[in-house]
């Protein structure tokens, strides 16, 4: 609405900034509610119109009537309106923020910024992965299985029949509550990453070349170099022909690869359940290279990881499910190894709790 101008009876500062403000109020009002292009036109005339203008009428009226001492302020003040009615109008047209309205929202360029931490892998994980991928590159696929797991998988049909002592090897974390269950049923904490070799066989005949890294659990004191929450890298290769030779030059190749080709191997007679025979490889020290240090309790050589031959046993379960795992017919290899001892000699890690007290000082060492 095109309201009159009122006349102007009183020239002084109160007057004149009543006056004023009410002519600015009724601009922005006016603005809020433009919309569409003659509704922007339509107020550009109503107010900066060269004839009928609201502004036109303001100069001519007030600043006419003005006594010469107001004309100053009221100038002023006339301005000032001028340029809240042309930002109105700018806005509108879309023209975008005047120069004042960016300068209120520059930011300073030169403030020091924001400096986020990058990820890096953990320990653990980067020598999980070296593993991996040394037996990745020898045609390995990779697989995983549960970490809860059932007494059949984790002991049962890896050939620890109930109640055999060779149970008391791995002291287990069972779940509470389970005395109903039949005890092939019943849920336990995995001790080693064994169980999934017998899970992959039943979903695939032979051949197999996997390896599977994952999180085993021991009822155990932790120490420097135990504890009862730790990593397994498990391997299986079954298929014709495989013999102990195939072992022995698979690991020999594979700790070569981990650390470094001067590094030596050598294979103790050991017992596992489920391999037979069963083997523990040693490789060379690599503190002192076999001449005998404290590392290596002055023997030259250090004790890495258990292996055998598959058991056929082992393979008698797995044909339930796959008939083509017979004894006759195949034969294949098994090993595994600690993580964190592999990672604690790779990297000269004396306590084996710094990998999962989460302490940024120790971890920041290995990105
Ligand atoms: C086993 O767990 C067998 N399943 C390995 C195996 C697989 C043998 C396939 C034959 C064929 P063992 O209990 O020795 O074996 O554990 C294997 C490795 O896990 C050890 O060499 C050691 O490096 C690591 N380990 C065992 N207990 C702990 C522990 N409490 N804390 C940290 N690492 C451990």
């Amino acid at each position: 609405m095109n309201e009159e101008i009122p006349n102007l009876t009183a020239f002084d500062e109160a007057a004149l900034d009543q006056a004023f403000a009410r002519l600015e109020r009724q601009a922005r009002e006016a603005a809020a509610l433009l919309s569409g292009e003659q509704a922007v036109e339509a107020f550009r005339l109503q107010w900066l119109g060269r004839k009928q203008g609201r502004l036109n009428e303001v100069s001519g009226r007030w600043l006419k009537t003005a006594p010469a001492e107001a004309r100053r302020a009221l100038g002023l003040r006339f301005n000032a309106l001028k340029a809240v009615v042309e930002g109105l109008l700018d806005a509108a047209l879309g023209s975008g923020p005047t120069d004042a309205a960016l300068a209120r929202e520059a930011i300073d360029i030169t403030l020091p910024g924001t400096r986020r931490l990058t990820g890096a892998e953990h320990l653990i994980t980067r020598t999980t992965n070296e593993i991996v991928s040394v037996f990745a590159a020898l045609g390995y696929s990779v697989g995983v299985g549960p970490e809860v797991e059932t007494d059949y998988y984790n002991f049962e049909c890896m050939n620890f029949p109930p109640g055999h002592p060779a149970r008391d090897t791995q002291d287990t974390l069972v779940i509470a509550n389970q005395e109903r269950r039949p005890q092939r049923d019943r849920l336990l904490l995995r001790t080693h990453t064994s169980p999934v070799q017998m899970r992959t066989m039943e979903m695939q005949p032979p051949p197999v070349r996997i390896v599977i890294p994952g999180r085993v659990h021991r009822n155990e004191a932790d120490d420097a170099t135990h504890s009862s929450t730790f990593y397994q890298v498990e391997g299986l290769c079954v298929d014709a022909n495989i013999t102990f030779s195939d072992l022995k030059g698979t690991l020999d190749h594979a700790m070569k690869a981990l650390f470094g080709s001067a590094v030596k191997t050598r294979l103790f007679p050991s017992f596992f359940p489920f391999t037979e025979p069963s083997a523990d490889l040693q490789i060379s020290c690599i503190f002192c290279g076999g001449k005998g240090c404290r590392k290596c309790k002055e023997s030259g050589w250090i004790e890495l990881l258990g292996c055998g031959m598959v058991d056929p046993a082992v393979y008698a379960f797995a044909a339930e499910k796959q008939p083509a795992y017979d004894a006759r017919k195949i034969s294949g290899f098994a090993f595994g190894m600690g993580v964190e001892r592999i990672a604690m000699m790779k990297y000269g890690v004396s306590e084996i709790g710094k990998f999962y007290a989460g302490d940024m000082r120790f971890l920041e060492q290995f990105v």
